[in-house]
């Protein structure tokens, strides 16, 4: 996995895209590499959270331009097809929550990867630039339905437009960030957050990724229904009597996804 790093520390697996040297741009095989790691991690029942970041100064600067001008390139509306979309899929289909540790610019499908996450925080010097119309192109894996929904319609029209990078500390104060923090803290407080998230249990924590992804698209009887659907999934398990007994008991829980 020459592009791609996956640590796995207790139950905190970390992601790392490898290819600091061109900002870690998307390559085919890295692209193949990450949708395959997020796929094993869902997987991994050890595995109950995931931190993705990048190494060196970028978090990732999108589509590597310099492959997109190789002979045997795919049309582009292949490549999104292929490559983009299913990676996008894996990550918010994805059961385990996903943090981004934001340490360098996010651009083009870069930034998009980072909406994908369910949760980010960022490195003081980091921003996020919507390249694509800087280049001719569109916002594309997933960034025209997911930044609207984070930010807003009009700032992600601006951003979209405009191509305008966003500092991290206005990524913040427009909510797409929790936290921003000097740089060298970053990955130790990503760990951290997704330490606390491998702490709860499992399947509350997916299907309440899954409730707040269907909520941006039904009405609101519809997401009562499915809230109700699936509570009752979550009370049906073993965790839920751990999470009361507990409770009761004054101790902290010890779910164990199942
Ligand atoms: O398949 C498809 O094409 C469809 C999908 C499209 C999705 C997309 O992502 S389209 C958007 C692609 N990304 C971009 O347009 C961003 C391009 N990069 C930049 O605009 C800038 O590099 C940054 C703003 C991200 C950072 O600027 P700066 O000044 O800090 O760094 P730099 O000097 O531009 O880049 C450093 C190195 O990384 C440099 O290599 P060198 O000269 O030292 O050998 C540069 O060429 C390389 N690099 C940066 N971005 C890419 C890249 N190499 C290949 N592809 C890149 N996207």
């Amino acid at each position: 996995m020459p592009d791609l790093r996956v640590e796995t520390a207790g139950a905190v697996a970390t992601i790392t895209l490898d290819r600091p040297d061109a900002l870690n741009a998307l390559t085919v095989p890295l692209k193949e590499e990450l949708r395959a790691a997020f796929e094993r991690l869902a997987a991994d029942d050890a595995v109950r959270a995931i931190v993705l970041t990048g190494a060196g100064r970028a978090f990732c600067a999108g589509q590597d331009l310099r492959e997109r001008l190789e002979p045997d390139a795919l049309p582009l509306q292949d490549e999104i097809r292929i490559h983009y979309n299913p990676l996008i899929r894996a990550m918010r289909t994805n059961p385990k929550p996903i943090v981004g540790a934001i340490n360098g610019v996010a651009a083009g499908a870069g930034a998009s990867l980072a909406f994908a996450c369910d949760i980010r925080i960022a490195a003081e010097g980091a921003s996020f630039l919507l390249a694509f119309g800087r280049v001719g192109l569109i916002p594309d894996s997933g960034a025209t339905w997911l930044l609207p929904r984070l930010i807003g319609a009009s700032k992600a029209a601006e951003l979209a437009l405009t191509s305008d990078p966003l500092s991290a500390a206005d990524a913040e104060r427009f909510g797409l960030v929790a936290r921003v923090m000097p740089a060298e803290q970053l990955i130790d407080e990503a760990r951290a957050l997704a330490g606390r998230l491998a702490d709860g249990a499992p399947l509350a924590l997916a299907l309440t990724k899954r409730a707040l992804e269907i909520g941006w698209e039904n009405d609101l009887e519809g997401q009562l229904a499915a809230e109700a659907e699936m509570q009752g999934q979550a009370g049906a398990t073993a965790d839920h009597a751990e999470g009361i007994g507990a409770f009761l008991d004054r101790r902290q829980p010890r779910f164990r996804g199942r």
